[in-house]
């Protein structure tokens, strides 16, 4: 007997302005507050699907969710299949380019909030529905700018909740003073530790090639977006050059990106971002991309979608663990012994904690 199929009766936004428990300092700009879009998609059976963007400055707030309700929108009395939607939506975005952008984001939300619904309705934890199981996935820390002078204090708080691995931003003024950061933040580490770095697209390509060339011997798991993020040409000059691992995907605004870069080899690794992948739709190409390319593919922010979806990626690598949501979520992310479990609640798990959103709620 078939699920009986749900029917979108409203898509509801909000957006709040969430504080962090650190400010993610980077050589390319800080996020030192969490502006999210929260979505509720209504359907006539009573769930709701629940997702949220992350906006990244204030300034995009109200624009993406003009462009999520008007999206929302066309998705009214329609039934919740989201490989129909999906692609329903992204291609209203065609003839300006594809959706990329806010408008990449829009489909990416409410995608998830599709999938989300679709899960509950059945019963089941996303990762379920999607063929998989909840299993721990190891976890790092994701840190903002490091620095000789502040390693040892950073690494002193991250390594708690079992995390054997972290990733911290470089790209000061000079190289020697991401070498000094990078040495002394290892000497403060775990011995055992895995220690990523990211550029945050702050290099040029010679001045990648340089760095990372000098980053070879320190041991480090991956040096992340080391230039411009759409310059795979550059980011497969300094690939090919460069023992480390070279890490990018967090900007792959669809897979069709992915695919370009996958194609131009411009990386060892891959970590889409849910948001900017296309959601759990996208995310699924993007893992397919990945397996057959023999790409480790990670994710990016976004816990706890990630954590039903890398059970399901075969080239499954890493989980990143930066708590964006967390403060307006009834029940945050948790990492036990450097891990992190899929919610087994249905769908992804998500529930707004409400005193909290209308405490950070903005117009
Ligand atoms: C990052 C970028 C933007 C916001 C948070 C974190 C960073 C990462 O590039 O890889 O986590
Ligand atoms: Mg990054």
């Amino acid at each position: 007997m078939s699920a009986a199929l749900l029917t979108v009766s409203e898509v509801r936004t909000t957006p709040v302005v969430a504080p962090l428990k650190y400010p993610v300092t980077t050589a390319s700009g800080t996020l030192s507050e969490a502006p999210l879009l929260l979505i509720d998609l209504i359907t006539k059976e009573g769930i709701t699907g629940r997702a949220y963007l992350l906006a990244y400055q204030r300034l995009a707030l109200k624009g993406l969710d003009e462009l999520v309700k008007a999206l929302g929108a066309t998705l009214i009395g329609q039934t919740v299949v989201p490989a129909e939607l999906e692609p329903q939506m992204r291609s209203r975005y065609t003839l300006l380019g594809g959706a990329r952008g806010l408008a990449g984001i829009a489909v990416s939300g409410l995608d998830m909030a599709l999938w989300d619904a679709l899960a509950q309705s059945r019963g089941v934890p996303l990762v379920t529905l999607l063929g998989g199981r909840a299993r721990p996935i190891r976890a790092y820390n994701s840190l903002g700018m490091v620095s000789a002078a502040n390693a040892t204090e950073v690494a002193s708080r991250s390594f708690a909740n079992g995390f054997k691995a972290a990733k911290f931003k470089i790209g000061w003024k000079s190289f020697a003073e991401d070498l000094a950061a990078v040495r002394a933040f290892r000497k403060a580490a775990p011995a055992d530790a895995s220690l990523m770095v990211d550029f945050n697209q702050c290099l040029s390509v010679a001045e990648a090639m340089r760095r990372s060339r000098g980053l070879d011997g320190e041991g480090l798991a991956w040096i992340e977006e080391p230039v411009r993020c759409d310059d795979f040409a550059g980011c497969a000059e300094v690939a090919a050059a460069v023992e480390t691992p070279i890490q990018i995907g967090e900007n792959f605004s669809g897979t069709f990106e992915m695919a370009a870069a996958l194609k131009a080899r411009a990386c060892d690794y891959v970590m889409p971002d849910p948001q900017q992948i296309g959601g759990v739709s996208g995310w699924l190409r993007a893992a397919a991309l990945a397996h057959a390319a023999g790409v480790e593919c990670s994710t990016h922010l976004f816990i706890e979608v990630s954590a039903h979806l890398l059970p399901v990626t075969p080239t499954c690598h890493w989980l990143e663990f930066l708590d964006v949501a967390g403060s307006v979520l009834q029940e945050p992310p948790q990492v036990i012994d450097g891990a992190v479990t899929a919610s087994g609640k249905p769908g992804i798990g998500l529930a707004w904690d409400a005193a909290a959103v209308k405490r950070y709620r903005v117009e």
